[in-house]
């Protein structure tokens, strides 16, 4: 591909946490040990996962750095850094979640194409910046727009970063209007990650935040806004991250058929516990995140000692001490719950947990029924051994 070619290309690449565990070294893809999503409520910068579709760029000259906002409007427009920043700075409590999270487990079933990911392509970040909808004021759309006056119905993030998969292109997503004109969607032009200004990893200087959607929409070191008539055209939107059923395979697909993926459905984890895990016959702690997308809270969490036969129902938090309430105004509406329970383990069993969100979607039972080619959205009832050894273990 023009621009990318080999490691060669990715010799500006940041510093990384020693302890993240790489998928993919070029593109960098890497996601934190399970046990660190579970250390704080807020996900460390140096600890997220990364996901990238080609080199980090370099974004140095930041005065001269802007977002280019055209399309279909009347007045395009050039936006520094400094006229976000003069816009209301919001900090937004929100998960992301690749939708290849959990992949490598779907790909037991039957082969997939992707970066193999374990439960931890997730985390949860206070992001900082100015509301998409108070920006694209800016340049004259006003709130709650579904249409603009030439025919404007979505909203095209174009990054600087580029990647193989559009041929040496940028990497690009798309909303819709009346999502990014919405402010309670929160849908922010972020500036910060956790309070500092965002890395280069993560988007630096300015990523969009799209809460309660798959990662792909987060388009990170954005360069451009393009107001436009259909959906992106990117090939992230139109030949990736679309959920097929089990009987597509890449013979037989049709990639029309199917809408862009946008809302992540109800996900929980374990993540005190590897897959397979040798402790002493007693009780076990069995703690992990639950999510769900479209900024739907977490109702219950059940947990199984005996792979699913009977359950108890775990405690949840988002802050210590206070308790978590689903779709409550104090919730954070776009973030993970934690989850906490402990069991009882005299023999060896296997341990399982299923999340039930606020509309009471639940997670399917096994992925044999949710596979799809591209083994994205693994939601399926998380499941882990636990092996019960020798009280010398
Ligand atoms: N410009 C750009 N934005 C991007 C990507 C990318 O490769 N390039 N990857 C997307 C995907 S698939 C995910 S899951 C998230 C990951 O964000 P993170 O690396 O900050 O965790 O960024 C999204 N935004
Ligand atoms: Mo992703």
């Amino acid at each position: 591909m023009p621009g990318v070619k080999g490691p060669s290309d990715y010799l500006e690449e940041p510093p990384r946490h020693p302890s993240l565990q790489i998928n993919s070294k070029y593109p960098f893809n890497a996601e934190p040990p399970r046990s660190a999503l579970i250390s704080s409520y807020v996900t460390p910068v140096d600890l997220f996962y990364k996901r990238n579709h080609g080199p980090i760029p370099v974004v140095d000259d930041i005065e001269r750095y802007s977002v280019l906002i055209r399309g279909l409007i009347d007045n395009p427009r050039e936006l520094f850094m400094r006229d976000i920043k003069m816009l209301p700075k919001y900090n937004v409590t929100a998960t992301l979640q690749c939708a290849g999270n959990r992949r490598t487990a779907m790909s037991k079933v039957k082969t997939v194409k992707g970066v193999g990911w374990d439960v931890s392509a997730i985390g949860n970040g206070v992001w900082g910046g100015a509301k998409l909808a108070d920006v694209l004021e800016l340049v004259g759309i006003s709130k709650l727009t579904r249409t603009t006056k030439s025919g404007g119905k979505h909203v095209e993030f174009v990054s600087v970063d580029k990647c193989k998969e559009e041929n040496g292109g940028p990497y690009k997503a798309s909303i819709p209007l009346s999502q990014a004109t919405n402010p309670e969607a929160d849908v922010l032009v972020a500036y910060e990650m956790n309070g500092e200004p965002l890395n280069r990893d993560h988007g630096y200087p300015l990523r969009v935040v799209v809460p309660g959607v798959i990662g792909a929409r987060s388009v990170k070191w954005l360069d451009c806004i393009n107001i436009i008539a259909e959906e992106s055209q990117g090939f992230f939107m139109q030949m990736d991250y679309k959920m097929f059923p089990p009987s597509v395979n890449w013979d037989n697909i049709n990639w029309s058929t199917r809408r862009p993926q946008m809302d992540f459905p109800v996900q929980s984890a374990i993540c005190s516990l590897e897959d397979v895990t040798t402790i002493k016959p007693g009780k076990v702690k069995v703690s992990g995140y639950a999510a769900s997308g479209g900024g739907r809270g977490i109702d219950r969490v059940d947990v199984s000692v005996d792979g699913g036969k009977t359950w108890v129902e775990a405690s949840k938090y988002q802050k210590p001490g206070i308790q978590y309430i689903s779709d409550d105004m104090n919730s954070d509406k776009w973030a993970w719950v934690l989850f906490d329970e402990t069991v009882d383990a005299p023999q060896s069993t296997e341990i399982v947990v299923k999340a039930v969100d606020s509309a009471a979607n639940v997670q399917p039972e096994n992925v044999q029924e949710i596979w799809n080619l591209r083994g994205i959205l693994n939601t399926s009832w998380h499941r882990v051994q636990v092996r019960v050894g020798r009280a010398n273990m």
